[in-house]
């Protein structure tokens, strides 16, 4: 009996040691909905994206399956923007989780966050097909708009 408590104790201290980790994992995105990371040893094709207040010029891409792109992204405007590739379910739910913390840092390998006059370039390959989008996660920044749609076919 004295023992079956101990194994319970155990089993309670582990599965709550196990919670942190798994959310950190799940805020780490180590999974990306839109395609993934491109491989620089690659071709690509080079597409410009301006940033500004509240939008991105283009606000629509179209790209074929398969198709890596090297996303040059220049933010124009006066405010910091982003560029978060993604289903739009995926940057939704991100973005309920800024509201929370708009100070939030993204170190991913499809987004960036530019200050004013700033540039990045960004290598992504879409492996799926569908329609996904990027969007800026600064809080108000996707409802007034800064919103572009990537059809893959
Ligand atoms: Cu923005």
């Amino acid at each position: 009996m004295k023992t079956m408590t101990t194994i319970a104790i155990a089993l309670i201290a582990l599965s709550t040691a196990a919670q942190p980790a798994r959310s950190h994992e799940h805020h780490a995105h180590e999974s990306y909905s839109a395609g993934e990371p491109g491989d620089t040893t690659k071709p690509a094709r080079t597409i410009e994206i301006e940033m500004s207040e509240m939008t991105y010029e283009p606000i629509r891409i179209e790209v074929k399956r398969g198709e890596q792109i090297r996303f040059v992204l220049r933010n124009a405007g006066t405010e910091d923007h982003e560029f978060l590739l993604a289903t739009t379910r995926e940057n939704l739910k991100h973005a309920e989780v800024m509201k929370k913390n708009p100070h939030m840092e993204h170190d991913d390998p499809n987004g960036v966050r530019l200050g004013p006059k700033k540039s990045a370039e960004i290598l992504w390959r879409f492996t799926k097909p569908g329609t996904f989008e990027y969007s800026c996660l600064i809080p108000n920044h996707r409802e007034y708009g800064m919103v572009g749609h990537v059809t893959v076919k």
